[in-house]
């Protein structure tokens, strides 16, 4: 995935023309993909090579299960196109390691969600989840926009891994203040594909990311 625009879009439509849509305006404004499950389910799997042929995809399947099952999905997925893999961390070190090893280190571990309910059971964690990506190997962590304190914190435990996070916009949070905090990467849904104008909008992250440069 390029380092440009730092900006990754979060394609939550759940039709093929929609997502078509949204990548044809953003394509230049962005720098990845993300698929979650509302668009596989919505229109089959097959969507991750069509829009990987546009631009790097990361799957969000947020992959928690025994070490066995994440590498038969991870496998699936990569051999689908996607560049990387999101996965839970609380499965525990043999779980994410068998993402890695699947997917040849291409991981972001989750940490502190960004939502309300994120404070619940992923706050209390989140450093240990954040020790446990670098020590698994994984390429990053993914980190709340809505708290760029906790970026910030969370950078100091996972040194030069990378920090892709989600929650600007419609969660509240702000593109170049979790730049600023330490991110990598924002990473927009609503906010984009929700717009009148996706292709502007993405351009005004973009700009906004700039800021927090
Ligand atoms: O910009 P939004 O709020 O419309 O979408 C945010 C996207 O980021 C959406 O795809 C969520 O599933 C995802 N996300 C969070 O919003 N919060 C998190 O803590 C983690 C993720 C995520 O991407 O995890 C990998």
């Amino acid at each position: 995935m390029e380092k440009d625009k730092r900006v990754i879009l979060a394609l939550d439509v759940t039709s093929r023309s929609d997502a078509l849509r949204v990548v044809e305006a953003v394509r230049d404004h962005v720098d990845a993909i993300k698929i979650n499950w509302p668009l596989i389910l919505a229109v089959g799997p097959d969507i991750i090579r069509d829009m990987s042929k546009i631009k790097a995809v990361i799957c969000d399947m947020k992959i928690a299960d025994i070490p066995n099952t994440n590498r038969l999905i991870v496998e699936q997925t990569m051999a689908k196109g996607a560049s990387a893999v999101i996965c839970h961390g609380f499965t525990g070190e043999d779980s994410v390691k068998a993402c890695v090893d699947a997917a040849g280190g291409q991981v972001f571990v989750v940490t502190e969600m960004s939502h309300p309910g994120g404070k619940q059971f992923t706050a209390p964690v989140a450093d240990k989840l954040a020790g446990l990506a670098k020590s698994a190997g994984a390429r990053g962590i993914v980190a709340p926009a809505t708290r760029p304190e906790r970026i910030s914190d969370l950078r100091k435990i996972i040194g030069g891994l990378e920090i892709i996070s989600p929650g600007v916009g419609a969660q509240g949070g702000n593109a170049s203040d979790a730049i600023r905090a330490g991110a990598d990467y924002i990473i927009v849904g609503r906010a984009i594909y929700e717009s009148p104008d996706p292709r502007d909008a993405a351009m005004r992250l973009a700009n906004e990311v700039k800021k927090g440069l």
